[in-house]
């Protein structure tokens, strides 16, 4: 298992700062937010630097395809499209940078509780994967579908969400923190039951901590999350790929940085 840090920490800095904390404090590799302020609408960052300044720190390096604003599973055709060309990008760049893994965050249904709007998000997502997964295929790199935090979230629970990705060939990020929040924070032993029915698609991991009522993305140890027995469960099932720490405090992103680093250290 390889422990990385995402450059979502940096979002109000620069995303080189990123690969340089994650090279300096001790991690394996860096997860390249692919959106907004680095990426996105009248921005175009040096991507060969990066990739330059990535190899020089020996880091792995994964992608987070854009999100902000964007919805995979919308109604409209045309914010479908939209996101299928963000996402393609974010692929790209995935590509350029040496990086495997292309994490696509889940999309947004209005009004889960309708079977009907449900079904229709769904057939959207479905759609979306469709025109998607060829082109990545192509670029070979590695899909992996996030679970959601909410049902808001088409598929968040990890047994839909293997249905479609086994369906069309790719895999899941395991976002644990997500995960905990969509089952309850006290039904670890459910979660973990259903990690195991989707063992062999789990490509990627993302690991943070919250108090228990939404996505805060704190230091793992720092929030109410009981994450060690799913961390236990991963190991078990040999997991061996990366585990990316997606923490979020813009005010102090290197403090932050250290102490995700120390609590993967005695987490792992
Ligand atoms: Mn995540």
């Amino acid at each position: 298992m390889k422990i990385g840090l995402s450059s979502l920490l940096f979002t109000c800095g620069r995303v080189e700062e990123a690969v340089r904390a994650a090279s300096e404090l001790g991690y394996e590799a860096v997860e390249i937010v692919c959106d907004l302020p680095h990426f996105g609408p009248r921005r175009e960052p040096d991507v060969g630097k990066l990739r330059e300044l990535i190899r020089d720190a020996s880091l792995s390096v994964s992608v987070h395809s854009s999100f902000w604003d964007l919805n995979p599973s919308s109604f409209y055709p045309e914010v479908r499209q939209l996101t299928l060309k963000m996402v393609k990008r974010s692929a790209e760049v995935c590509k350029q940078l040496g990086g495997e893994v292309v994490v696509v965050h889940p999309g947004k249904c209005p009004a889960p509780d309708s079977p009907e709007v449900y079904g229709e998000s769904v057939r959207s997502y479905r759609d979306f994967l469709r025109e998607l997964v060829p082109r990545v295929r192509e670029l070979g790199l590695k899909l992996c579908l996030e679970n959601g935090n909410s049902k808001d979230n088409p598929c968040s629970l990890l047994p839909e969400l293997g249905e479609l990705a086994a369906e069309e060939g790719i895999g899941i990020t395991l976002d644990l923190a997500h995960a905990c929040l969509r089952y309850g924070p006290k039904n670890v032993n459910r979660i973990a039951r259903d990690m195991k029915k989707i063992g062999n698609l789990i490509w990627h991991v993302h690991l943070h901590d919250n108090l228990g009522q939404k996505d805060d993305h704190l230091v793992p140890g720092e929030g109410k999350l009981r994450l060690s027995p799913l961390l236990e469960c991963l190991k078990e099932m040999g997991y061996s790929s990366l585990v990316v720490a997606e923490l979020w405090n813009p005010k102090d992103p290197w403090g932050t940085a250290r102490r995700g680093r120390k609590a993967l250290g005695r987490l792992f």
